[in-house]
């Protein structure tokens, strides 16, 4: 308080985030997030809907897995949307957006950063790799591989998201993120795509592989060119980009998976049990 007294600014409070998203000039960032939970909430409930008879174990997991999904998506959007999970944060040195103030709470030095995203991304990710290592029919080897990687994956990129001291080392987790990333393309791309192939489940494999390849490609894409990066875009409408990508990435992604599982839950059931074995699903 005798720090405000003089004048200095306080930290940025989580209701000064809530008012700002309230304002118009918020507004279209607020709107980039309650068009998930929107999305996110009716994805749950079609999607309980369509799992209602489902009864073979594998593919009960797969739909408890992309179940997880639009659970995640909501929760991770309402922390956005309460102001829980973004902050301002100021831009080392060198980085486009160093000194640089936001409109919140009357102007306050720094970049609003939200940092939320990348941290759910930790948990929705993962189930969206698992579902589809066993709609490959992969072995636990692999879906191991795939998710231990994609959670390096993320927690890097929240680390290069928080990072305040030194523009470089940015970017230096940015690179090792997209490390992670390689070894989870890998995966899809050559290890479960020639899985699929055994299994029988090749051409739903394939739509889901190139769909999740695309979309995923968009989101390092769009962190570089965003507040977090480069800084040419500016923070609602990167908002909207990671928006746009996940309601393509997740709730069309689960929709077609889901429905190709309902209506080809004999095929899942015929797979041999691969999950324990080292050379399950070839
Ligand atoms: C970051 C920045 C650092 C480099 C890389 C990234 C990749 C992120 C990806 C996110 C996918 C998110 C999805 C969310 C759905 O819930 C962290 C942006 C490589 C691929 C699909």
């Amino acid at each position: 308080l005798a720090v405000a007294a003089q004048g200095v600014p306080l930290e940025v409070t989580q209701t000064d985030i809530w008012n700002y998203l309230q304002s118009d000039e918020g507004m279209l960032l607020n709107l980039s997030l309650w068009v998930n939970i929107a999305l996110a909430g009716l994805s749950i409930l079609l999607f309980v809907f369509m799992g209602r008879n489902v009864e073979d174990p594998r593919a009960q997991l797969i739909f408890v897995a992309t179940l997880m999904v639009p659970l995640v998506s909501i929760s991770s959007y309402t922390g956005l949307a309460s102001g829980l999970t973004m902050s301002v944060l100021e831009m080392p040195a060198g980085h486009a957006a160093a000194g640089s103030t936001t409109p919140i709470a009357g102007g306050t030095d720094g970049v609003l950063t939200m940092w939320g995203r990348y941290l759910t991304w930790a948990l929705s990710t993962p189930m969206i790799l698992l579902a589809l290592g066993l709609l490959a029919g992969s072995n636990i080897t692999k879906i191991f591989t795939a998710i231990v990687a994609d959670i390096g994956m993320c927690v890097t990129g929240l680390a290069a998201a928080l990072t305040t001291s030194s523009h470089a080392l940015r970017w230096f987790w940015y690179f090792i993120s997209c490390a992670f990333f390689l070894v989870v393309l890998y995966v899809l791309l050559v290890e479960w795509a020639a899985d699929a192939e055994v299994a029988g489940t090749s051409e739903i494999f394939n739509t889901l592989k190139i769909l999740t390849v695309v979309m995923w490609l968009g989101y390092p894409i769009f962190w570089a060119l965003g507040a977090e990066g480069i800084a040419v875009l500016d923070v609602a409408i990167t908002s909207w980009a990671y928006s746009g990508l996940d309601i393509v990435a997740k709730y069309i992604f689960a929709f077609l998976l889901l429905r190709w599982v309902v209506d080809n839950e004999s095929t899942i059931a015929g797979m041999a049990s691969g999950l324990g074995s080292a050379s399950g699903g070839g």
